[in-house]
């Protein structure tokens, strides 16, 4: 498939995808939500890749559903909205949150709507000093979706996420870093470049062992005490059959950098 409203490229274990609709701040259309769709398939396919960098081209992130491919004219046949979230918007965040490797997410400017709960699905999340994040559904008479209604309350807790979804104000991505919604605010012009770089840096770690954590954290929002302690005895087997595992104990003991393959 060739891709025009998202760039997408490979280079030294990092997948790079950039949203690029940036005149209509890389809101969602069917089109690029097809074209995201197979770019994450060839990332969980192609054996190289150890962490995917989800970002944006211009001054936005990303804008949510492209509200110009809706038709609301008076007499217009009554959409379905569930079946887009059912297509497109639970897919994304599934294939986000369930990916194998780390994925950072670099939110490069404004974040509405599914936009602003898409980096939430992320692990990793960096923003540009200028961003911001809308929970804008309530403004069009919707409800926060890509996942933001179970995020939020576990993210910032139950008041803030109510008063961000019901009130659909900005909140700035210094803001956000303080409420713990995302992990670190960078100077704008240094985004890209700190976020490659923190990619690069995870694409030389244990990306199974990476992938193992993942699972257990996001795990551990549903789980009780004791069924998180048997997760991670299961996860902690399958870890210390992992070659990195072996290579990680073997080079402590001969105090030199480990090499780390990935498996
Ligand atoms: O329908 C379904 O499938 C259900 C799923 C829904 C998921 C959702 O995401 S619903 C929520 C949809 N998103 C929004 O409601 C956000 C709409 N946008 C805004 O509120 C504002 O644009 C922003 C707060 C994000 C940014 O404001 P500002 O002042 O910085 O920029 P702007 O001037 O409003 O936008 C710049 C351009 O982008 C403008 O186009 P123009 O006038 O230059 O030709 C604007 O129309 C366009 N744009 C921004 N957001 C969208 C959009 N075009 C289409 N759809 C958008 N969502």
């Amino acid at each position: 498939m060739a891709f025009e409203h998202i760039l997408f490229s490979i280079e030294d274990g990092v997948a790079l995808l950039s949203l690029n609709r940036p005149d209509q701040l890389n809101s969602f259309n069917t089109q690029m939500h097809k074209e995201v769709r197979e770019a994450l398939k060839q990332v969980r396919q192609a054996p190289q890749v150890r962490v995917l960098l989800l970002t944006g081209e211009g001054r936005g992130f990303c804008a949510g559903q492209d509200l110009s491919d809706r038709n609301v004219a008076p007499g217009a046949q009554v959409p379905d909205l569930g079946e887009s979230i059912e297509a497109f918007y639970n897919p994304l965040v599934r294939a986000l949150r369930d990916l194998p490797m780390p994925v950072i997410c670099a939110v490069n400017g404004v974040a509405a709507g599914a936009g602003a709960n898409i980096p939430l699905a992320c692990d990793l999340v960096l923003a540009a000093r200028s961003a911001s994040f809308i929970q804008a559904f309530c403004k069009i008479g919707l409800v926060p979706d890509s996942g933001g209604t179970w995020q939020l309350p576990r993210l910032v807790g139950m008041a803030r996420a109510k008063a961000l979804a019901m009130l659909g104000e900005r909140l700035s991505a210094e803001k956000a870093e303080q409420w713990g919604l995302i992990h670190r605010v960078v100077d704008d012009a240094a985004l890209r470049d700190e976020a490659l770089a923190l990619a690069r840096q995870l694409a030389t770690q244990p990306t199974y062992g990476l992938a193992l954590i993942k699972r257990a954290l996001n795990a551990s929002y549903d789980n009780h005490f004791d069924q998180q302690l048997e997760l991670e005895r299961d996860l902690q087997r399958l870890a210390g059959r992992s070659e990195d595992y072996r290579e990680g104990v073997a080079a402590f003991m001969a105090k030199r950098a480990p090499a780390f393959k990935g498996c």
